[in-house]
């Protein structure tokens, strides 16, 4: 075979080669080994100088040519292959912008926030402000400050859990009234507050008791403050909270921090008064205790009982939301269970 033979079915098989590799790697090998330096055209160019003188530039052009072509159809295999590589790749990794996405679950607010921020509004509508205190108080800030000293019988229906024997978890937010009613200056005006909060009481746990509940506490102080400002209040807020339509009702009562102390009732928003299974066919609903503030507790916190009155109350978000949405059992509020929850899903 001459050499020009030779060099024509290297040519062709390495083309061949070139044409069936499917793999960048391989390519670069058959590259490496036909158009490298230790490869057969390089022997060919580097074998010429045996050659007679008149050959030399015939060989040497024509394996320059074939390791030209071939160079060239390594390049544009190469082109091909990694097209296709990148086509794969495409196909492989599409991002379809039309899929839904993967949903976030979104969390709402309690219905006992819900509640109670919803009665705040209402407050802070009428001028009030909302205060927040401390849930582990002194016992001096949630009793004695509130008329119970330490032997008081009264002590015993708000019995709690003590951390030492000053130091308790609070059983009402009157303590945070206390301490408010000590700081306030009354040349700058009234004194209007509510303070809402979680409560704790040595309670046992059953559907209408639970050791932890809230409460939302408002106390108004200012010279003549009267019983008519309390019935008045009480009245626009349960309107404002129950419906335009409602009724409320004093019964007397007692609490050992109000003289005198009110039970009050509010017409039944369900059945407009006539009786049904919500208040319990009386027409009517328990929802808040009041009174006049003892003339003691406003001595105890630094306002003269001769010059200043006040009315206060305490109201109960739990009951407020057990009522409103017909739950019966307090401890629901309580054990985080979604499928009780997201009843009362909002968008916030
Ligand atoms: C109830 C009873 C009440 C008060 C809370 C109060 C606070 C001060 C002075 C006097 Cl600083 N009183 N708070 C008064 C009457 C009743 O709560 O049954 N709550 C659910």
């Amino acid at each position: 075979m001459t050499l020009k033979a030779q060099l024509e079915s290297l040519r062709d098989e390495t083309f061949e080669k070139i044409q069936k590799v499917a793999d960048l790697k391989e390519l670069n090998q058959i590259r490496v080994e036909i158009l490298g330096k230790k490869g057969p055209i390089t022997e060919v160019l580097r074998g010429m100088k045996e050659l007679p003188a008149e050959e030399r530039p015939v060989v040497g052009s024509f394996a320059n040519e074939i390791r030209d072509y071939l160079a060239q159809a390594v390049e544009n295999r190469k082109e091909v292959l990694e097209q296709a590589a990148l086509d794969a790749a495409l196909e492989k990794e599409t991002l379809d912008v039309t899929l839904p996405g993967k949903q976030t679950p979104q969390g709402s607010r309690h219905i006992l926030s819900q509640v109670m921020e919803e009665i705040e509004d209402i407050f802070v509508g009428m001028g009030y402000q909302i205060v927040e205190g401390y849930e582990v108080e002194a016992d001096h800030y949630n009793f004695e400050r509130m008329n119970l000293p330490k032997d008081h019988p009264a002590r015993d229906m708000q019995d709690t859990f003590y951390i030492s024997d000053e130091i308790l978890i609070r059983t009402h937010t009157s303590p945070v009234q206390a301490r408010t009613m000590e700081k306030h200056d009354f040349s700058k005006g009234a004194l209007r507050m509510i303070s809402p909060g979680k409560v704790f009481r040595r309670d046992t746990d059953d559907a209408t008791h639970s050791h932890q509940f809230h409460q939302i506490e408002g106390l108004v102080i200012d010279k003549e403050i009267t019983m008519g400002d309390l019935k008045g209040t009480l009245e626009v807020v349960m309107k404002k909270m129950f419906g335009e339509d409602r009724n409320i009702r004093l019964r007397p009562s007692y609490f050992p921090f109000t003289e005198p102390s009110v039970e009050v009732d509010v017409s039944c928003f369900k059945c407009g008064g006539s009786g049904c299974n919500v208040c319990k066919h009386t027409g009517w609903i328990e929802i808040l205790g009041a009174g006049m503030v003892h003339p003691d507790v406003l001595q105890m916190s630094g306002i003269d009982p001769t010059e200043y009155s006040g009315f206060a109350f305490g109201l109960g978000p739990d009951r407020v939301a057990m009522l409103r949405y017909g739950v019966n059992d307090i401890r629901s509020f309580y054990q985080n269970d979604l499928r009780f929850l997201n009843q009362f899903k909002v968008k916030e």
